[in-house]
């Protein structure tokens, strides 16, 4: 039977991935954990076990782990690009002491973990178009930086220990539930918070910033999927390049006037997050996960709009 603890349970993931697997999995086999209890997350924190959890205390991590005799982590606790960018030790104590915690954990009860990448792994001397699973990396943010070292432990993990370790190169995240926090890709979220709201955005990078996306529902089911696949399968196993929606914020803005036609979008560049996300693929190659393991996404660009301006306007019309 399935035991599985989540990090990270109250972010922009988590707080979708926890209801997501306790329906697969049944609510008392997920135990959700973050740093500290959130008010406004009780559909994470009250529907199911909690635990309240700093992933730099190992002892607390291996005591979490053994008091439930949890076999499967995924580990979603991370802080992003532009947040790392205003205090890299911080972010190299959360991202890489956190996973090194994990993995000794996991080491000692034989967990299955699963690992977020991000396309941040990808550099300026990395190719720019459908960048593929294997490339040059030389990433330039403490983020990118954290996230390939992550991934190469992960792998050194699995030959060295035998753990079995799986993980994605996730794009940018869209969703309408909990906001992402601190990253660069966050604009594709916050536009269609402002277009509903105010009925105009100003957005933080160039308007012909090409970075790929995916949907939450996506992100869920490629997940699990991936977690499920057969490992004989899986020549990779860890870091699979993921991508659907392939958009600039001026190609984001124009789908969104299909539906609000007086939506404005005006643009505010932020140096750091533009820097980053110049750094970045403008689109990703993700072959290797269609044939490995048959990820198929579903939401492209127009799906993904009508649904995401459907529920949030719902959302926010009930709040107000
Ligand atoms: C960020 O923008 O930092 C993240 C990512 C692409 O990993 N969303």
């Amino acid at each position: 039977m399935k035991k599985i603890l989540v990090t990270g349970a109250l972010g922009q993931i988590g707080t979708e991935l926890v209801p997501y697997l306790r329906k697969r999995y049944g609510t008392d086999n997920v135990i959700a954990s973050g740093r500290r209890i959130k008010e406004g997350y009780e559909r994470v924190t009250e529907t199911g076990p909690f635990e309240v959890l700093d992933i730099t205390n190992r002892e607390k991590f291996s005591a979490v782990i053994k008091k439930h005799g949890v076999n499967s982590v995924y580990h979603l606790a991370s802080m992003l690009s532009a947040t790392g960018e205003e205090n890299p030790q911080a972010l190299w104590e959360v991202n890489m002491n956190g996973l090194i915690n994990i993995l000794e954990a996991a080491r000692e009860c034989n967990c299955s973990i699963f690992f977020p990448s991000s396309i941040a792994v990808f550099g300026p001397d990395s190719p720019k178009d459908k960048t593929p699973q294997e490339t040059v990396t030389r990433p330039t943010s403490i983020y990118g930086i954290s996230k390939i070292s992550g991934e190469l432990l992960c792998d050194y993990y699995h030959s060295k220990y035998g753990l079995d370790i799986r993980g994605l190169r996730y794009p940018g995240v869209i969703s309408n539930d909990a906001l992402p926090g601190g990253g660069t890709t966050d604009y594709a979220v916050h536009i269609f918070y402002d277009a509903i709201k105010h009925g105009k955005y100003t957005c933080f990078l160039e308007e012909n910033s090409s970075i790929d996306m995916i949907y939450m529902p996506d992100v869920l089911k490629g997940a699990v999927q991936l977690m499920e696949a057969d490992p004989d399968k899986l020549k990779h196993r860890n870091a699979f390049n993921v991508s659907a929606i392939t958009v600039t914020p001026k190609e984001l803005s124009t789908e969104i006037k299909k539906h609000i036609p007086d939506f404005k979008i005006d643009y505010e560049i932020d140096p750091v997050r533009q820097a980053i996300a110049d750094s970045w693929p403008n689109s990703l190659d993700d072959s290797a996960a269609r044939a490995e393991w048959g990820w198929n996404p579903q939401y492209d660009l127009e799906m993904m709009t009508e649904d995401m301006l459907r529920v949030l306007s719902a959302k926010l019309n009930q709040v107000s």
